[in-house]
């Protein structure tokens, strides 16, 4: 089915292929692209193992995650430009209970395209997000992912969140250590 979509989409753009919109055309052809590129890998998503992602790496020593929830996103919604697709967000709370201080660096997940760290601070009276390269998770602390402060941004999200459902995620913290987590979809 992907094949078929796909070869339509290459079949419409060689048609619409000319000289005078050939930048216009040749940006909508890559954005139909990306669409066919996000429908394939969900349905192969979806039909794979989840252990098929590769080499699991080692957990992280005494780190441990509590009230792990995603909200719900839908089509054009969510926060953010919508030229970048559906936007979703992850909150969690890391807990370490090491000697060591850990700090989350980057996280991965099927469900969307790009995911970054993210704060959220108020400047001038005005909320705003920016991304941050790590979270740091003190020894015998805590750091607490919450709307408001610091989340896990998915970017281009592959589909839609809805209330009830489950996706994975991977944490990857600062000595390479890995976290799969089991993210539910809830409105809170
Ligand atoms: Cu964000």
């Amino acid at each position: 089915m992907a094949e078929r979509l796909q070869s339509r989409l290459l079949g419409r753009r060689g048609e619409l292929r000319r000289p005078a919109g050939a930048p216009l055309v040749a940006g909508a052809a890559l954005v139909a692209a990306a669409f066919v590129w996000a429908f394939s890998t969900g349905l192969a998503g979806a039909a794979a193992p989840a252990k098929a992602a590769g080499a699991a790496q080692a957990p992280p020593q005494g780190i441990r995650v509590e009230d792990v929830w995603a909200r719900p996103a839908k089509a054009m919604g969510g926060h953010g430009d919508a030229s970048m697709g559906m936007t979703g967000a992850i909150f969690l709370t890391l807990v370490n209970d090491s000697a060591s201080t850990r700090y989350l660096v980057a996280v991965k997940s099927d469900v969307a395209g790009a995911v970054e760290l993210h704060e959220t601070r108020i400047v001038d009276n005005v909320m705003k997000m920016q991304p941050v390269a790590r979270i740091e998770v003190p020894a015998k602390g805590r750091a607490q992912l919450k709307p408001g402060g610091y989340h896990i941004m998915l970017l281009g999200l592959r589909r839609t969140l809805a209330e009830g459902d489950r996706f994975r995620a991977t944490l990857v913290f600062d000595d390479g250590s890995e976290l799969a987590v089991d993210v539910p979809v809830e409105m809170r």
